[in-house]
Order: structure tokens, then C-alpha cells, then sequence
């Protein structure tokens, strides 16, 4: 196989420069860090008054956690390490109670996390020739426009489609020849099934490849999908706190992903006693951000479960590879690719009068998608004959929930006392959905 690379250098640079190139960062780093008062506190009690505290990678160990708490703890400003004047741009995601957590960048973070997706992109054999049709939200998620300004950047023809609107999708597909898509592993079969319902050939869409992440999927679920498809399939991984889509992705050799190292450091924690897991075994990823300076986030628990394979890859590349993300160490659910934490949804239904006491979520699949149904127990106050104002508080609910969560859900109303209730801890997420679809 001819591997390509977007930057042979830094892709295959050997270890020892590697790493005295991520020491650098890191200093780099921690300087735009000791801007902010979060981390002029936190480094200060660890010793680190000044990026020369920090002599080897080694001191890596000396930087306290940072939380997605600390994150939302800091709304909105707290992370800014820059002068409000000098930010471009801003993205955001959930957090646990509906406040989210908000990532800035200046010129050159933006630049940074451009020249990272490009190189994502361009590693999987792409190049100018091809039209990359972007799947995805825009808008605070980060999916959207990292991978806009990712293949702009690798001189491909991006097709803004955005996500939903499945017909006009393979429309897109037919009239403009897309050779690469970039979606939700969920969202690509749904395409697929679409297709197959009204009788879109294979042949009259030149599709050869697509980028699948934003939420976890299986091995099979990948080849399932190359199979349906006829065309390749990589995974991305990412997240908003490390700017979004391109921190590790599969190369051509689709063996794990590789973490880019010039820009992050990844570590492999125990999420119990937070010290290093052994070499190799899965554990909590921790990443710290080596490339942007406007909010800087040193050591943070990601709450992915992976781990690292040990060996070389064969394309060459030097950044250490990645095991697709198990699952998380937290109660984050990831719907169709959208992030929500149950405690979101019990904020809506707890604040509500006419609601009981108990309630339950409820995630399966419905064909290809997720679905998600919230079962919520009525009050005394309410009579489950009548209708009126039954379907008044479902509306009322589902609209609340969707305003939440952007998530539009499925709203049951029950009886009080007719949900299951368990002895000790209660049980309030069902998630039927397969493991392997
Ligand atoms: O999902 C960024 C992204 C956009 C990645 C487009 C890939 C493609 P968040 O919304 O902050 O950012 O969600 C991050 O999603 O911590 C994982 O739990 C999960 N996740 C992302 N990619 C994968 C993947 C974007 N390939 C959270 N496999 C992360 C499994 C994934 N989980």
C-alpha cells in the first residue's frame, strides 16, 4: 500500500524528537495555562509556578486532573487565556446540568486544529480530486466546521449538506459525484437503508470512502457498513474540549487510531486510583492540548475507556494508535451522536409540579437510530383520564426536554407508583441498544 502522508515529517518523525518536541509544547502550554487564575491556582499548589517548573515529560505527572466539572465550574470566561478581542470563534457542548462547556480559539488555533483534520483526511488516501460531502451538524458542535475547514483545507470540494434530510442527501451524492462523506456511524446506515427503500443504485453514486465517529460503534458495525456500502470506512475520534474531530484517526492501515502526539499527549489511566494503567491495558484516556492557546486544558479526564497498542504501525507512523473507545467511566449517553447526561433530563421532569416522583430513561434502536423515550410517573394532582391535560404536559415535557437536549424525545405518562423502583440505587437509564448491530 502507498501510504500518504500531509506532513511526513512530524508523521513519522522518530520517538526521541517526538517527544522533545512534545516537551516544548508542553511548556508552551503550560505558559498560556498560568494566564488563566483557574490554573495559576491549581499548577501554583502542584509547584509549577513557571512553563521552566516543567523539565521533563515526566513532570506531566506533576499537573493535576482537569474535570469537565472544572470546565463548566469556569463558565463562561474562566478558561480564557487570551484577551476577549483576540478570539475568532467558539464551540460548545453539553454538560452534566445544561450548562455546557465552552472552548475558544484565536487565528492560530483555529489554523492548528485545521492542519490536524487535514491531516486526518489527506491519511486516508484522499486528495483535491475528491468532492466530500460533510454530514454533520454545524453550528456549536464541532463536527461541523472542523471537518468543513479539514477538507478545504486538503483542496477538496466540500459539499456543506449539514446532518438529517437523508433524500437530499444521495441527491447531493448523485448530482455532484461525492466521492467521501463524513457522518455518525448511525446516520450512514440510515442513508444506506434509505437508499435501498427508494431504489437508489449503487452505481449511479461514486461514494468510496467516509469518516465515521462523534459516537461509539464496533468493528462489525464498521463492516457492516463497507460492506452495505461498498467503500471504506475510517474512524475519527474526538472531543470539544481538544478542540473537536481530529485528535486521533485511523490511517489506511485502519488498525487503531493514531494520536496525534505532536499536539496532544494521551495517557492510559486507572479511573479508580487514578494512577497510570500498565502498558497496553484499557483504561481512562487522559489528553492534554499542546495547540491551543486561547483555552488551554492541561491533563483531562476524557472518561473514554481505551487503550494503547503496543508495536509499529505499518504506514509508518511514528504517533501511537488508539483501540476504538469502549465505552465511558461516566453515565454520558451519546444519541445519535448527541451527548446527553441523564441528569439533563431529570433537571426538566424534577422541575415540573404536575410530575410524580419517578421517572426513567429509555435508549434502543429503532431500525438504524436511536430512540430515546422518557417515562415519567404524573402527580396526584393529575387524572389518567383525562386527556387534555395529559397530552398538554407530554407536549410540555417533550418540548422542554428537546429545547434541553436538542434531542426531540418519546414521552410516556404513567401512573404514580407504576414505574419499576429498585431497592438501593436507582436504576433511571434502560439502554436496550445492541452492543454489536
Ligand atoms: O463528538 C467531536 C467529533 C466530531 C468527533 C466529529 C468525531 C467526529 P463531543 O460532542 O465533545 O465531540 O463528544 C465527544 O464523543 O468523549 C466520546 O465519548 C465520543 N466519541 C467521539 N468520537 C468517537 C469515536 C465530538 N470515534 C465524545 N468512537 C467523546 C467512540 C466517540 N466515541
Amino acid at each position: 500500500m502507498n501510504y500518504q502522508y500531509w506532513n511526513s515529517e512530524l508523521e513519522t518523525m522518530p520517538r526521541p524528537a517526538l517527544e522533545a518536541l512534545q516537551l516544548n509544547r508542553l511548556k508552551e502550554a503550560v505558559g498560556w495555562a498560568l494566564r488563566t487564575s483557574f490554573y495559576r491556582e491549581r499548577l501554583g499548589k502542584a509547584g509549577i509556578g513557571s512553563p521552566d517548573d516543567i523539565k521533563s515529560l515526566a513532570d506531566l505527572r506533576r499537573i493535576p486532573y482537569t474535570t469537565k466539572q472544572d470546565l463548566r465550574d469556569g463558565f463562561p470566561y474562566g478558561f480564557l487565556s487570551i484577551p476577549r478581542e483576540e478570539v475568532v470563534r467558539l464551540h460548545a457542548s453539553s454538560g452534566t446540568t445544561g450548562v455546557p462547556t465552552t472552548i475558544y480559539f484565536n487565528r492560530d488555533d483555529i489554523k492548528r486544529w485545521t492542519d490536524n483534520v487535514a491531516r486526518c483526511i489527506y491519511g486516508t488516501g484522499c486528495n483535491s480530486a475528491d468532492v466530500f460531502q460533510n454530514m454533520i451538524n454545524y453550528g456549536l458542535f464541532t463536527g461541523g466546521l472542523g471537518f468543513h475547514a479539514g477538507g478545504e483545507e486538503v483542496g477538496m470540494l466540500v459539499i456543506p449538506s449539514g446532518a438529517g434530510n437523508t433524500t437530499r442527501q444521495f441527491r447531493l451524492m448523485q448530482d455532484f459525484g461525492t466521492t467521501v462523506v463524513h457522518a455518525t456511524p448511525s446516520f450512514l446506515l440510515h442513508v444506506e437503508a434509505r437508499m435501498r427503500e427508494e431504489g437508489v443504485s449503487r452505481e449511479s453514486i461514486k461514494l468510496r470512502k467516509a469518516f465515521a465517529g462523534a459516537e461509539p460503534y464496533s468493528e462489525d458495525t464498521r463492516r457492516r457498513i463497507e460492506a452495505l456500502l461498498h467503500i471504506d470506512v475510517y474512524n475519527s475520534y474526538g472531543l470539544s474540549e481538544m478542540n473537536g474531530p481530529g485528535v486521533a484517526f485511523e490511517c489506511q492501515a485502519k488498525n487503531g487510531l493514531h494520536l496525534w502526539e505532536d499536539r496532544y499527549i494521551g495517557e492510559i489511566i486507572d479511573p479508580d486510583t487514578l494512577e497510570p494503567a500498565p502498558e497496553g491495558e484499557t483504561g481512562e484516556l487522559v489528553l492534554t492540548c499542546l495547540c491551543r492557546e486561547a483555552t488551554p486544558i492541561l491533563r483531562y479526564r476524557t472518561r473514554d475507556l481505551s487503550s494503547f497498542y503496543t508495536g509499529v504501525c505499518p504506514c509508518g507512523r511514528t504517533h501511537r494508535r488508539l483501540r476504538r473507545i469502549t465505552g465511558r467511566t461516566d453515565d454520558m449517553l451519546i444519541i445519535n451522536g448527541v451527548n446527553v447526561f441523564p441528569s439533563q433530563i431529570e433537571e426538566v421532569v424534577m422541575s415540573m409540579k404536575e410530575v410524580g416522583n419517578n421517572y426513567l430513561i429509555v435508549v434502543e434502536k429503532e431500525g438504524v437510530l436511536d430512540r430515546l423515550t422518557v417515562k415519567v410517573e404524573v402527580g396526584p394532582d393529575i387524572f389518567m383520564d383525562d386527556t387534555r391535560p395529559l397530552n398538554a404536559l407530554r407536549d410540555k415535557i417533550r418540548s422542554t426536554i428537546q429545547a434541553s437536549i436538542t434531542i426531540n424525545p418519546r414521552v410516556e405518562l404513567h401512573e404514580g407508583g407504576s414505574l419499576p423502583v429498585s431497592e438501593g440505587k436507582a436504576k433511571r437509564v434502560i439502554d436496550n441498544r445492541p452492543k454489536d448491530i
